[in-house]
């Protein structure tokens, strides 16, 4: 019966390869040839995502209203926050919609190209690692 962990619980990827310490392994043996183990907890190994920029472009002929839906609707910003990005894309040439991991950031570029394309607007959505 299994009654103890090599791993910390919450190592859910098992990507952690570090050896577990000799001293959690063996017995030491004493001089009554007695077995005596002390059982030292490996430190935690933790990894921040990457994350990821996404951005919207600016152009000539996409709606500016049709920007603020997509803040809105992909982002979840508020109609002020929706204007204001959409405002300084505008001015600027670029802006950032959020930051994320690199799943979500891919999935909203998706999205966002998608329904630009549905829409028969050319607004271009990217990514960009930070
Ligand atoms: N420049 C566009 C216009 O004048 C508006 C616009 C804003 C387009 C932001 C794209 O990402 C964009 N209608």
């Amino acid at each position: 019966m299994t009654v103890g962990y090599a791993r910390p619980v919450h190592d859910l990827t098992g990507a952690s390869s570090r050896p577990v310490p000799r001293a959690a392994r063996e017995p030491r043996r004493n001089g009554d040839g007695a077995g005596t183990s002390v059982i030292t907890r490996p430190k935690t190994q933790t990894k921040k995502p990457s994350m990821y920029r996404v951005l919207l472009l600016n152009d000539d002929y996409t709606p500016m209203e049709f920007v603020v839906a997509v803040l809105r609707k992909y982002f979840n910003k508020t109609a002020d926050e929706a204007s204001n990005i959409m405002l300084h894309v505008h001015h600027h040439g670029v802006g950032e919609c959020g930051v994320f991991t690199y799943e979500v950031a891919e999935t909203k570029v998706t999205q966002v190209m998608d329904f630009a394309r549905k829409n028969q607007h050319p607004l271009q959505c990217i990514m960009e690692k930070k």
